[in-house]
């Protein structure tokens, strides 16, 4: 008996005074293992007489349980012990200046978002956003887009397998639109926002990704026409083109949320061979392009949101951020806005300095 304490004392002790993992490992083998000394004394039991059994048994099982725990524990704390360590060596004093110059740059995409936020501001638009999962009552019914509209065609729409709690169809938003219907049912009027944000399309080509950007506009309020859609669109194209020559046609149009429905072109000219944006469409050297689409909100869709369309009145306005990009900075393929390749972005991003403001321009 006194043997056995004498062994776990001194194997406590060995454990105690072990300084590395593998040190308490190879007491863990010597003591514990297949042909250990704790083994072998479990191993003597089963020759013991019942009464012998009965008095070294207890003594036998708290020598191993004794060792045990003592490993374990010696073990955790060598480990805690280097991971401390470690931890102390790999600190980083994030507070310290960069020892290499930042390669990072603004995506031509955020570029414009944020100028289109500046010069919205400006004209007193709140920029509101909103979930990109979104269901099929906010993204379409609401909008007046009806069952049976091609928009709802599987082959435009990501649609998720489950519905959600109120048995609705789940999709990624094709348009921002949806924002626009959160707000009305949300804010009281009047309402003025811009909803910017990542919408989503199964279209995949040299002008199509699936994924894509959109702004969209908002005005409710009382007695609001077709006028203030034009002055508004033309003081924002004259700001974020930067020039005064810009010249607007407005084309009457069909969009479901919309009734009259107005799609807005901008006159081009030609310079060095390039169309650039400004000047009559009509001029000799001159063209019109599509811009944006707007009209006037559908009393409908007033009245889905649970607002008397006899009271208030408003007007819409969309298009896509990507492009708008792509006509102010002269780029071509829209695919390559995506793909993340370093040297684009060196050419085509942004110095994060480079904030667009109204007073310093926001060309930059
Ligand atoms: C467009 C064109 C025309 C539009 C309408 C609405 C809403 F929610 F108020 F009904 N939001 N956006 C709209 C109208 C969007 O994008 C080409």
């Amino acid at each position: 008996m006194t043997e056995i304490t004498a062994l776990k004392d001194g194997l406590l002790a060995d454990v105690a005074a072990a300084d590395s993992v593998d040190a308490v490992e190879q007491l863990r083998v010597g003591a514990l293992g297949k042909s250990g000394v704790v083994t072998a004394l479990l191993k003597t039991l089963g020759a013991m007489t019942p009464e012998e059994r009965q008095l070294r048994g207890p003594v036998i099982h708290d020598l191993r349980e004794s060792v045990t725990a003592a490993i374990v524990g010696r073990k955790a704390a060598l480990e805690q012990a280097a991971l401390d360590a470690r931890l102390a060596t790999e600190r980083l004093d994030m507070t310290l200046p960069a020892q290499e110059t930042p390669q990072g740059s603004i995506h031509p995409v955020s570029q414009v978002m944020d100028e289109l936020a500046e010069i919205f501001a400006d004209l007193g638009f709140a920029v509101a956003t909103g979930p990109e999962i979104e269901d099929d009552w906010r993204n379409f019914t609401a909008l007046n887009i009806p069952e049976t509209h091609p928009a709802r065609a599987m082959h435009d729409t990501f649609y998720f397998p489950d519905r959600d709690s109120e048995g609705r169809a789940m999709l990624l938003r094709t348009h921002t639109s949806p924002v626009q219907i959160r707000t009305m049912m949300s804010q009281e009027p009047p309402i003025r926002i811009i909803a910017p944000g990542r919408v989503y399309r199964s279209d995949s080509d040299a002008t199509h990704t699936p994924m894509f950007h959109q702004i969209e506009g908002l005005v409710i309020d009382k007695g609001i026409t077709l006028g203030h859609l034009k002055w508004t669109l033309e003081t924002f194209l004259k700001a974020f083109f930067e020039r005064d020559d810009i010249v607007l046609r407005l084309r009457p149009s069909y969009f479901p949320f919309t009734e009259p429905s107005v799609e807005i072109d901008v006159g081009y000219t030609m310079e060095k061979g390039q169309r650039v944006i400004g000047g009559s469409g009509d001029a000799e050297n001159g063209g019109w392009m599509e811009v944006l689409g707007s009209g006037m909100v559908h009393r409908r869709v007033i009245a889905n949101c649970g607002l008397d369309p006899d009271e208030w009145q408003g007007f819409a306005f969309g298009t896509g951020v990507d492009r708008l990009a792509m006509l102010k900075y002269g780029m071509n393929d829209l695919r390559a806005f995506f793909d993340g390749d370093q040297r684009w972005l060196r050419h085509y991003g942004f110095s994060a300095f480079d904030v667009p403001t109204l007073s310093g321009g926001v060309g930059a």
